[in-house]
């Protein structure tokens, strides 16, 4: 007997084959409103850098894949001051890795890293993005951090980067890069307040998994609305 099987989008953007009482995921297609995410893949979040996350070079191609996907690329660096007040060097008798309560809430302290102009604050150099629209800078107030592409960590002080977005008609991002639990997750969490939809692209995120800070994240962003896929499910396998 012939079965008929219907393929529709979702609001989300995700093809589903449905044949009688089966669904299945066949394919995310981003369009015109979708941005591709690319988070501070630089040189410090590297192997040979200041703050190097777990196998983070391993991202890079398939960044490079994934952005034949997309449209819209906006990459992002973190870019702190010498002596910036998320270095545990700027808090004398304090160690790296260890959390310290800031004006703004807690922050963790960590080593030196990708400080505005160096070497090790560039992009890494395998990053083919040639067709990349925006490179937003981050982290660059001395005396707040900031995870988040969108917010800084005193919750108060906006990127622009929502606005820059919205301006330009996009309603879902999809994020890439380092760290997945904390600039990755932080970016997710504010797309979602600001009204996007996200997808966190799994295979294309590292982590550098501080006290069980990965499982955390994934739990707050599933929570949030974020969607957890993989690189296939964009560019098949
Ligand atoms: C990051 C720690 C400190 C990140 C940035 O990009 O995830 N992590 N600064
Ligand atoms: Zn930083």
């Amino acid at each position: 007997m012939h079965r008929r099987n219907f393929l529709f989008q979702t609001a989300a953007g995700m093809a589903m084959v449905v044949s009688p009482g089966i669904w299945a995921a066949t394919g995310i297609k981003p369009n015109s409103h979708s941005v591709l995410l690319v988070i501070d893949v630089q040189n410090c979040f590297i192997e040979g850098g200041t703050l190097p996350v777990k196998n983070g070079a391993d991202v890079v191609p398939i960044i490079n894949r994934l952005a034949s996907a997309f449209d819209n690329i906006v990459i992002t660096q973190d870019w702190h001051t010498p002596g910036h007040t998320s270095f545990a060097s700027a808090h004398p008798g304090h160690k790296p890795f260890s959390t310290i309560k800031l004006s703004y809430g807690t922050q963790v302290l960590w080593p030196d890293h990708c400080v505005q102009g160096t070497r090790d604050a560039a992009l890494d150099k395998d990053l083919k993005l040639p067709k990349a629209q925006l490179i937003l800078r981050k982290g660059f107030h001395p005396s707040v951090d900031s995870y988040s592409a969108f917010e800084e960590a005193d919750r108060k002080t906006t990127t622009g980067l929502a606005a820059y977005l919205k301006a330009r008609g996009i309603d879902t991002v999809y994020i890439v890069g380092l760290a997945t639990d904390f600039c990755v997750a932080w970016t997710a969490l504010d797309a979602r307040k600001a009204g996007f939809k996200a997808f966190v692209i799994e295979d294309a995120t590292r982590a550098i998994d501080l006290n069980g800070s990965l499982a955390a994240a994934w739990k707050e962003m599933t929570a949030a609305g974020v969607r957890r896929i993989q690189s296939t499910d964009i560019l098949g396998s």
